[in-house]
């Protein structure tokens, strides 16, 4: 069906990658409109993603959620609240039947609300009638999820948190294009199910509890300008050290929190320790690790396959998925 003719029908779908960020995302400015407290620079995904369709019906009395073919309930709040925003602009309040899946494990660390809440707002966008500047789409994406303001876009992302009281100026950007970089990813699968502490807790946990938050905090505006022109003169040796060092920044503070997040499994930490061995010895790779114990390696073109290999072999890998680079949120 053409796209006009969907959203005459109140019928909008999308596909978004998921992403997972270089220069780490940790802590909030204001839990209300999800502002973050610090800027993130991300790379979105190819082959790791959710579609989703919205369905406006006059019938319904609230929304309603299917996620991987199963009614989450649960989770309606939240996506209520964003489609809201949609709502609010497109002056409608119809309820809608929002029907999405993701091709890689929910809530395990691996993005799935970056790509869920981008894919739902380029659906529910279509769906209310609406066109939005892609800055419009990541300001609603972001208080969705803050990861999902990422998501809109392709290839390399810069998200700024922005000082605006009201978060006007706290969306997200492209830097790079996927084609002008082309970066692999391998991620090794350590754990499946949903992680113990949600990102969003563990944020607020690590703010009011970790003494490094602080530090973190501080230090994030040195750390993007740093990849941004590492990004820009595709210096891969430059982003490996100081995406690692991010990655492990972040993990610090949000060990230090009282109760500990501790993210990592026995095979996360033997992943890490096989892609610095790899580094040492010439494979242009690095790692990252988000709020879950699944392992990010990062390969320059051409490092993929050898790095496929060594973390096969890691005790405790379950599973490898791979990707390129990928578009950012289209309708479909
Ligand atoms: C990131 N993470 O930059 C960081 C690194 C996890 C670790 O963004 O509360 O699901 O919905 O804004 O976006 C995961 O947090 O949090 C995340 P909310 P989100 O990718």
């Amino acid at each position: 069906m053409a796209t006009s003719e969907k959203q005459a029908r109140g019928l909008g779908s999308a596909r978004a990658g998921a992403n997972f960020a270089l220069i780490k995302y940790w802590g909030k400015a204001d839990a209300r409109l999800n502002v973050p407290a610090v800027g993130s620079i991300s790379i979105t995904l190819d082959s790791l993603h959710t579609e989703t369709q919205v369905e406006l019906d006059d019938k319904l009395a609230r929304d309603e959620l299917w996620l991987d073919g199963r009614r989450r309930d649960e989770d309606l709040d939240k996506i209520s609240a964003c489609l809201d925003l949609l709502r609010a602009k497109a002056k409608t309040k119809t309820r809608a039947r929002i029907t999405s899946r993701n091709n890689f494990p929910t809530g395990a660390g691996l993005a799935s609300s970056a790509s869920g809440y981008a894919a739902l707002v380029r659906a529910g966008e279509q769906a209310v009638g609406l066109t939005l500047s892609p800055r419009e789409r990541s300001i609603v994406a972001r208080q969705g999820s803050g990861s999902a303001a990422r998501s809109i876009f392709g290839g390399f992302v810069e998200m700024h948190a922005g000082t605006a009281a009201d978060g006007s100026d706290s969306f997200a950007e492209p830097l790079l294009a996927a084609a002008d970089w082309p970066l692999e990813v391998v991620i090794a699968v350590t754990a499946k199910g949903e992680k113990e502490v949600g990102s969003r807790s563990g944020m607020t946990r690590s703010a009011t509890s970790s003494p490094y938050y602080s530090a973190w905090v501080a230090e994030q505006p040195a750390d993007l300008t740093a990849a941004r022109a590492a990004i820009r003169a595709r210096d891969f040796a430059a982003l490996a050290e100081l995406a690692e060092h991010n990655c492990l920044k972040m993990h610090a503070a949000a060990l230090a929190a009282r109760p500990p997040l501790v993210y990592w499994n026995g095979a996360t930490v033997d992943c890490l320790h096989a892609v610095r061995r790899l580094r040492a010895r010439g494979v242009a790779t690095f790692f990252t690790i988000d709020a879950g114990p699944q392992l990010k390696a990062v390969c320059a073109p051409g490092a993929r396959t050898e790095v496929e290999a060594t973390l096969r072999d890691v005790p405790g890998v379950l599973e490898l998925l791979t990707s390129a680079l990928g578009p950012g949120a289209e309708p479909t």
